[in-house]
């Protein structure tokens, strides 16, 4: 399966102003400057997808990209799913939890929406323990229903030395491990993303 299609559909505050909750929906989150908007953009071979340069912080919306699937299933040749590009938290406030650094909109959307089916929590490969990513994993499984899964990706893994690699693979049997740099590992997100939702 692969991504033909990427239009971006509209931001919103929070759920109030979000489109009516008709698609799968997966939402990407991560600390600012971690490699998502650059990911977004690869994912969908769309480069200026979701904006790489916005300043970290500034924007606090929720962007929806309307995704189009490609098939090898004659019957039905494409399938639907909307990616959500939510805002970036802070640079490492460990005093604070993730409700006070991120705006209420935000969590109630990922409390609230029914169509949310997957987490993707993206987390910098080589600053996996920031108290914010903490803070965010144990978040995110306190919320999670049993319709969704979390899907911990860490990027920028070309930074890391090659034991280093290892060992975070060892320590993170589920994870998925992303360099758009060197373009790893998209593949295996995407797949993991196509297989959850549709079975393939
Ligand atoms: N080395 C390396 N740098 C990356 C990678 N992905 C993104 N970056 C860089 O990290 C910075 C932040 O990327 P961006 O996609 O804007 O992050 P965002 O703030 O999470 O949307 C930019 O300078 C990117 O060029 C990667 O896989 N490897
Ligand atoms: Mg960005």
């Amino acid at each position: 399966m692969r991504i033909i299609e990427a239009n971006f559909l509209e931001s919103a505050q929070g759920i109030d102003d979000s489109p009516s909750p008709d698609m799968a929906e997966i939402a990407f989150l991560g600390r600012s400057n971690v490699g998502k908007s650059s990911l977004l953009n690869t994912l969908t071979h769309r480069k200026g997808l979701a904006k790489s340069s916005s300043t970290p912080g500034k924007t606090q919306l929720i962007n929806y990209f309307n995704i189009k699937f490609k098939t090898d299933n004659e019957e039905t040749p494409h399938l639907y799913a909307r990616f959500v590009d939510l805002p970036g938290f802070g640079y490492a406030r460990v005093s604070k939890t993730l409700k006070q650094e991120w705006n209420k909109n935000l969590t109630a959307y990922l409390e609230q929406r029914p169509c949310l089916q997957i987490f993707v929590h993206l987390i910098d490969a080589r600053h996996k323990d920031l108290a914010i990513d903490k803070n965010v994993d144990a978040f995110l499984k306190s919320i999670k229903r049993g319709d969704q899964i979390i899907i911990n990706a860490f990027t920028k893994i070309d930074k890391l030395k090659q034991n280093d690699l290892a060992k975070l693979k060892r320590e993170n049997p589920d994870g998925i491990f992303v360099s758009n740099l060197k373009k790893r590992g998209l593949e295996q997100l995407q797949n993991k993303i196509t297989e959850y939702l549709f079975g393939s």
